[in-house]
């Protein structure tokens, strides 16, 4: 399909006016292909179902949902399998079906984005912020990136409630989910806009499905994981360190971030682990925190990519080899740029249970 050339839209005014650029774009074209980043966690899915009911709905046009990557944490796969959510890979799509492109929860350009080469994108709807940014979105007919905004499903719910859409269930969870798991229940990087979208899909979620969504069961793996990242806490005045090694997934990284944050006392968490040739990095800080500058810090003369908002921020560094040495050098520098951002002096760390007798 050709796509129908749309004249690029004018700065973006209030809800309804992005909202009505939204859906003049959609109506020029015949079927969407929405995109996320890589490997996909729950606020992407939501916005990605979220953006083709209102494909649907307020325009009436198809679409598919494309992903690469797996999906990781038990909690995503079981928000796939309750809501049965439908997806294909992006490499068993026919591109050539598709006349509108759209990146969900992504920006064109992010390190952990794979858009297919000379496929050009015309929407982006996201909430992180990337210094690279302003040069790719410079052909996307529709941007709508709020970095003030904590989860890219709230953007897309306000699009629907702008758009008078009633949410199937199905999309209406997802979306729930979405806002529930980038601003953990609406306790972090909470703006007005995600507690409006939250009291509209609201309603509309399936509460019993939601439930199983968020308390799946785990595997034996996931405790073998979780048990060896403990034994190698590392904990400084306010700031906890953790090391992974090498690791199945980035998602466990950022998982155990999160619950680190949870410790007493901790005011940042910087988590991370090897995946393959990839030393992925979780940074957490207390609410009022700025997690982006931390991980910019840390990574600071590293090769590799990061991207945050508010108390989270996450990034991965391309190691050469990914021996036991080269590991350990990486770790001790980032380390020590995180001290020092924190403002705090290194050398002597403790170890979780060093207070037991
Ligand atoms: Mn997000």
């Amino acid at each position: 399909m050709k796509p129908t050339p749309v004249a690029k839209q004018p700065p973006l005014g209030t809800g309804r006016a992005r909202t009505e650029a939204l859906r003049s774009l959609l109506r020029a074209r015949h079927r969407l292909l929405v995109l996320t980043h890589n490997n996909p966690d729950p606020d992407s899915l939501g916005g990605a179902v979220g953006l083709q009911e209102f494909a649907r709905k307020a325009v009436g046009i198809d679409s598919r949902l494309a992903i690469t990557g797996k999906i990781l944490r038990a909690e995503n796969q079981a928000m796939v399998r309750e809501l049965g959510l439908q997806m294909d890979r992006v490499e068993d799509v026919n591109l050539a079906d598709f006349d509108c492109v759209a990146l969900v929860d992504t920006q064109p350009g992010f390190g952990h984005t794979h858009v297919p080469p000379g496929l050009a994108v015309d929407i982006v709807l996201d909430h992180h912020v990337c210094p690279d940014a302003s040069s790719s979105l410079r052909d996307v007919s529709f941007v709508d990136v709020r970095s003030d905004v904590g989860a890219t499903s709230s953007l897309v719910a306000g699009h629907l409630l702008e758009a008078g859409v009633r949410p199937s269930a199905e999309v209406a969870t997802a979306l729930a989910y979405g806002i529930k798991t980038d601003t953990a229940d609406l306790s972090r990087n909470v703006s007005d806009l995600d507690l409006r979208a939250y009291d509209f899909l609201f309603p509309f979620v399936d509460r019993q499905r939601l439930v199983a969504i968020t308390s799946p069961r785990l595997p034996v793996a996931y405790f073998q994981t979780l048990k060896d990242a403990l034994t190698k806490v590392r904990m400084y005045d306010g700031v906890v360190l953790c090391s992974l090694g090498r690791t199945g997934s980035a998602e466990m990284v950022a998982e155990v971030a999160d619950l680190l944050l949870r410790m007493e006392g901790t005011k940042a968490v910087f988590c991370g682990g090897l995946v393959g040739t990839n030393y992925h990095v979780s940074v957490r800080t207390e609410i009022g925190g700025d997690a982006w500058r931390l991980i910019r810090a840390s990574m600071e003369g590293e090769a590799g990519t990061c991207g945050g908002h508010g108390s989270v921020a996450g990034g991965a560094i391309q190691v050469d080899s990914a021996d036991a040495r080269t590991l350990r050098r990486l770790e001790r520098r980032l380390e020590r740029n995180i001290l020092k951002a924190m403002g705090v002096a290194g050398g002597n760390a403790a170890a979780l249970g060093d207070g037991d007798d």
